[in-house]
């Protein structure tokens, strides 16, 4: 690049398309699918092309362009690529709503985005963008299925879904509001439908082990997220043989993590969906009501904890496998089937569900466990939190009495495994993942149903079943079910008339293995280039919001494991570090009405008014000029009308302005406050920077070689400055990814530089030094108009390198030195390092407020090197 005209003002607008033309037509941040020098991958989590962005999207990816710009900076080769988390529910809202096919929409959406990123200033290597809904890229998701379908990693079996009877539709657990179809208003429905599942409960163990390979680079609240959700237990199956077996034969096996409360059970309980209640109900079909009364409302887990407690006696009675006594079989509403064994050994007495339930249907409570702190008294009317405990120790349990937790548990453990009655068990609550959706703008799971053959894989030379792209959803079912161009096929194995599966993935999956296709996009040889692979692989660092620190993490992770059983990847993990960035929080504004309805306000639609201090005292909105109370800083979202536009204010301040405000305003893993006032200061900040570098070149187009040993005082501590700027810059970036003390330290230096008076020509050399400095470190954030400035220096940004500390700059060669009278502070004295004991005691000795001290002789005189001279007298 050649010297531009300088101009003397900071003019964003105009400099950042030219910055961001040049870098696309010199394809800057182009890299290659195999590098040989150090190279590093970072990404963000791609996004869901809605067609807006927000200021979570700005936050999200600045953060991963800093780091990626930082480490270019250090002489690396990065890879931060983009691309689209493409299929999805509200493209087939959208096109419901609107009448145009979700593909015209997505594409739509990702034209525009795309634009809104570029104009951010990213530095993506575009060449490798992906949209998750082009055949190109979900073959490899198909053709991964087939490969895990073959190895029984997949598998297919009947599972309940909210059904709606009207739409004839199968609905998400979002798309349930208070029990009714979100679109028909009618009563949801559970039915049993065949699913496909992805077998993650074989990784379990794996998955929770792993997590120890992420210690040191993932935040410590989202392993333990991860942990608790695989959710491993170490319990016992035990066995509750039949009481009367002329009615019923088959032993109740239930799965119990507190064996030591045997001798506390005093009925079982059976989910809904349970072998013995249907066994029940066939005996006694009054059941059936209750049995259909669970069936219906939702199907998550977590209502599932919170709802009142149900059941009904069954009239049936099981054997206790100590005493052999006869204990009812109850079916009761908080028993899953999908855990365990789907029956329980209810000890009413130390578990808190039961505990409910037993007073509910007045069934009998036992104490069995004793407290460790003598003072508890057990009531069986009001549950204590101790009564959980498994420090305590047993009574009321015959030989087992005194046990502690675990001495108990071994003692049953060999007792009823000697019987076949019980033997030690882990259960995991993770479950298997159900990945079949009744959608259409998804990918299609390529497996085909033969009337003969069941259900067949598509043959890898057939991959990709092509999703059709010009279809608008009505909203009632699916529509590919309803096209028979889509669906009519012929068995692969036998060649008869057969049906495809007209189902498509959670868009989940496509989620999962994205960062492993942007190593080699346009590989079309396999899901990636095993070099590539070799080389981008793991992700060195994932950026993203702490909303995803479960699901997508962990499905991520299962898919690696996946993908390396098949040779496709190495190493066990995807991510080596995660950053969870914060949440970005925006004034909320709002009016309420008589009968306490909010309405909120954009922040763009409200006026102050200010105290002569500039203090807020109060809001109007702008439209009507009548007051609106300030509600507190909240979670930017539609439903608050607080979000702030970004494009609004790319178009105002500039994109530097906007990723300087975002990274400065807060550190990236915490909330971040909007504040008009903080984006005004990041542009005054970049305005002054502009000022300082185009004056100083404007004035001092050449400077002379820098030599240290002929440098003024003031000089010297410029030159210091930089250096410790340098240093404190690379290691909050480096080490802390602390991007606001980073940007505060530019801040400070800038302050210095400006300060600087140059009175010669080595001065002039130091601050050219400096100003370069500033301009490099300042880079990473704003990178147009560091480019643009450096430019003026006959510099070329994508050249620089990070500066290196001159050790030598740091010296301080002045010091300051405490001077005492009689152990008291009395004055101070700047000196030269390693100034001689002699003089630095006259020089203390003739300081006019320490003289007034020195009433006589000075009967000891103490100095102590580079710090302090105590005079006694
Ligand atoms: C007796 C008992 C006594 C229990 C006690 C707890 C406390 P975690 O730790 O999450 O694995 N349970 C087993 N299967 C269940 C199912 N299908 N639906 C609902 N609850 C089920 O939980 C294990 C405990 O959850 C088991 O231990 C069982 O209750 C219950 F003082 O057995 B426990
Ligand atoms: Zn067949």
């Amino acid at each position: 690049m050649t010297t531009s005209t300088i101009n003397p003002e900071y003019q964003a607008n105009t400099i950042e398309p030219q910055v961001q033309a040049d870098w696309e037509q010199r394809k800057v941040f182009k890299v290659a699918n195999t590098v040989e020098n150090k190279h590093r991958y970072i990404l963000s989590m791609f996004p869901y092309p809605s067609g807006k962005l927000h200021m979570g999207h700005v936050r999200n990816y600045t953060i991963g362009d800093v780091i990626s710009r930082f480490y270019r900076l250090k002489g690396e080769t990065v890879l931060q690529p983009m691309g689209w988390d493409a299929f999805g529910l509200p493209a087939e809202n959208a096109a419901i709503a609107h009448q145009i096919a979700p593909a015209k929409w997505t594409f739509d959406n990702i034209a525009y985005m795309r634009n809104e990123f570029k104009r951010l200033g990213l530095s993506v290597d575009w060449d490798r963008e992906i949209a998750t809904c082009t055949p190109e890229y979900y073959h490899w998701e198909q053709w991964l299925f087939v490969q895990l379908y073959k190895k029984g990693l997949i598998y297919r079996k009947l599972s309940t879904v909210n059904w709606d009877p009207v739409d004839q539709t199968v609905l998400a657990n979002e798309q349930v509001e208070n029990g009714r179809g979100w679109r028909s208003g009618a009563l949801v429905e559970k039915r049993d439908i065949p699913m496909y599942y992805f077998r993650i409960t074989d990784y379990a163990q794996e998955l929770l082990d792993d997590l120890d390979q992420l210690k040191d680079g993932w935040p410590q609240k989202v392993l333990t997220m991860q942990k608790n959700w695989i959710g491993r237990s170490e319990g016992m199956e035990v066995v509750f043989p039949a009481a009367d077996t002329t009615i019923y034969s088959d032993p109740l096996t239930v799965y119990t993590t507190r064996p030591d409360t045997l001798m506390g059970a005093t009925y079982v309980a059976v989910a809904a969906e349970h072998p013995l209640a249907k066994k029940a109900a066939e005996l006694r079909p009054e059941l059936n009501a209750f049995i259909d009364e669970c069936r219906q409302g939702s199907v998550s887990e977590a209502d599932v904890a919170t709802t009142e407690k149900k059941g009904v006696d069954t009239g049936l009675f099981v054997q206790h496998p100590i005493t052999q006594e006869h204990i009812p079989v109850w079916i009761a509403n908080y028993v899953l089937m999908s855990y365990g064994s789907g029956a329980v050994m209810a000890v009413p007495a130390h578990d808190e569900r039961d505990f409910e339930f037993a007073n509910k249907f007045g069934l009998p409570i036992q104490q069995v466990i004793q407290s460790p702190n003598a003072e508890d008294a057990y009531s069986s009317t009001a549950w204590q939190e101790w009564y959980g405990t498994k420090d305590g120790t047993l009574i009321h349990s015959g030989e087992f009495d005194g046990l502690t937790f675990q001495a108990a548990f071994d003692a049953l453990n060999e007792r009823l495994s000697a019987k076949a009655l019980g033997n030690k068990k882990v259960q995991f609550r993770l479950r298997d993942w159900g990945v079949s959706r009744q959608r259409y703008w998804g990918c299609p799971i390529p497996m085909i149903n033969c009337p003969s053959c069941g259900q067949v894989p598509v043959p890898e030379e057939q991959l990709p079943v092509v999703l059709p792209t010009d279809v608008v959803p009505d909203g009632s079912g699916n529509p590919l079910a309803k096209m028979p161009e889509f669906y009519a096929t012929t068995c692969p194995s036998c060649g008869a008339d057969a049906r495809r599966e007209t189902d498509t993935l959670d868009t989940f999956v496509e989620s999962s293995w994205y960062y492993a296709r942007y190593a080699s996009p346009e590989f079309t040889q396999g899901l990636v280039e095993p070099e590539a692979a070799k080389t981008w692989l793991p992700v060195n660092q994932y950026i993203g919001g702490v909303e995803h620190a479960i699901l997508h993490l962990l499905y991520a992770r299962f898919f690696h494991k996946l993908m390396r059983d098949e040779g496709v990847v190495q190493g066990d993990e995807p991510f080596s570090k995660l950053l969870t960035q914060g949440m970005v929080l925006a004034d909320t504004f709002y009016r309420e009405d008589a009968q306490g309805k909010k309405t909120w306000f954009n922040p763009t639609e409200i006026e102050f008014e200010h105290d002569d201090k500039g203090r807020v005292l109060a809001a109007h909105a702008k439209a009507d000029g009548l007051p609106v109370v300030i509600g507190g800083q909240e979670k930017m979202s539609k439903s608050k009308n607080n979000g702030v536009d970004p494009h609004a204010i790319i178009e105002q301040y500039g994109a530097d302005t906007a990723r300087v405000f975002t990274m400065f305003a807060a550190p990236p893993d915490q909330s971040l406050e909007w504040s008009d006032s903080g984006v005004e200061g990041s542009n005054r900040f970049l305005k002054r920077v502009w000022r300082l570098a185009a004056g100083f070149v404007e004035a001092y187009p050449n400077t002379v070689v820098l030599d240290q040993s002929q440098l003024s005082s003031n000089a010297q501590d410029l030159r210091r400055k930089t250096h410790e700027t340098i240093a404190k810059v690379g290691d909050d970036l480096e080490r802390r990814y602390a991007f606001n003390t980073a940007i505060a330290a530019q801040m400070e230096f800038l302050n210095s530089i400006t300060k600087f008076e140059i009175q010669s020509e080595q001065d002039a050399a130091v601050a050219r030094e400096a100003i370069v400095t500033l301009l490099t470190l300042l880079s990473p954030f704003a990178p147009h108009l560091s480019q643009t400035l450096l430019a003026y220096f006959n510099l070329d940004l994508t050249d620089m390198q990070f500066p290196t500390v001159d050790e030598s700059a740091l010296v301080k060669n002045t010091l300051t030195i405490v001077v005492q009278v009689n152990g008291k502070l009395r004055g101070k004295l700047d000196v030269a390092i390693d100034i001689a004991k002699d003089e630095l005691l006259t020089r203390a000795k003739a300081l006019p407020e320490v003289q007034q001290f020195l009433t006589g002789p000075t009967k000891k005189e103490i100095v102590v090197p580079n710090k302090l001279v105590n005079l006694v007298v």
